[in-house]
């Protein structure tokens, strides 16, 4: 299947675009400590249709942070909507996925200054900046700045896919990261050495620096056994749950607080 980029702009404009959430749990209590936003594109000719199939086609400038904007409008009215009878952990946890090159430009630092005070002041939700890793940091000799400007306004930040791409220490540094998400390649075998010195790596850098770590793509109680023994806090992943629209994470929000 191949959209253009053109036929992608038509559906910003014509708000085709929803969020998705996909729950983060903390596996100490089990809890949905977080979910993550992602973006999905409801076409009415194809239906739903993946990330994986227009965002890499996202070149023209400016085109992913219109994305990005729609999509936080709609988070944002989701969350207003239904705040009443949202039961949200304190400290909830919403990330979204934003690129470096996004974070550098003041007039977007500044939107996302705004975004994170107004979930933090009405919802009393922890926003937090996903970097993905696609762009290098050494590119942006701004970015050092910038991220000290944003961390000064309490924006929080996460390094997506560490291990991946750009996404390394230099970015958790540079971001002062509050998260650091481990890419799944390192997930998917169990027990496999190689595997486990980089998540030691991982989570002594999360210890130096105070960030927590966040292990993606988790789906079989395997891993989950692995990754407990290694001692990572907090799991995403089919295991514990897709991303779904937001009706059906306040249902199962609203379980769990049912069920204590
Ligand atoms: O790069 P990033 O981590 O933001 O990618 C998230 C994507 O991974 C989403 O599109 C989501 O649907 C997908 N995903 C989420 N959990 C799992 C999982 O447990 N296994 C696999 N294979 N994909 C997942
Ligand atoms: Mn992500």
């Amino acid at each position: 299947m191949n959209f253009s980029e053109k036929r992608i702009r038509r559906g910003i404009v014509a708000r085709e675009f929803v969020p998705f959430y996909q729950p983060i749990i903390n596996i100490r209590t089990r809890q949905v400590v977080g979910c993550e936003m992602l973006a999905r594109w409801l076409t009415p000719e194809r239906g739903l249709i993946q990330p994986g199939q227009f965002i890499h086609r996202l070149r023209q400038p400016g085109l992913t942070e219109a994305m990005t904007r729609l999509l936080a409008a709609r988070m944002q009215g989701d969350f207003t909507e239904r705040s009443a009878e949202l039961p949200l952990c304190p400290g909830f946890m919403l990330t979204l996925n934003v690129s470096l090159h996004m974070v550098v430009a003041p007039l977007f630092a500044l939107w996302m200054t705004t975004l994170a005070t107004s979930m933090e002041k009405r919802f009393g939700i922890e926003l937090v900046f996903e970097i993905t890793e696609e762009e290098d940091i050494r590119d942006f000799p701004q970015a050092e700045t910038a991220f000290g400007q944003l961390a000064a306004r309490g924006v929080r930040f996460a390094v997506d896919d560490f291990g991946t791409g750009f996404a390394g220490e230099e970015l958790v540094l540079a971001s002062r990261a509050h998260a650091i998400k481990i890419d799944r390649q390192y997930i998917a075998r169990p027990g496999c050495e190689a595997a486990e010195r980089f998540i030691a790596r991982v989570l002594r850098l999360a210890w130096r620096t105070g960030a927590r770590v966040i292990a993606e793509g988790v789906e079989t109680p395997a891993q989950e056994r692995w990754l407990t023994a290694l001692g990572v806090e907090f799991l995403q992943g089919y295991r514990y749950g897709r991303p779904v629209p937001f009706d059906l994470l306040q249902y199962r929000l609203g379980r769990e607080a049912v069920a204590g």
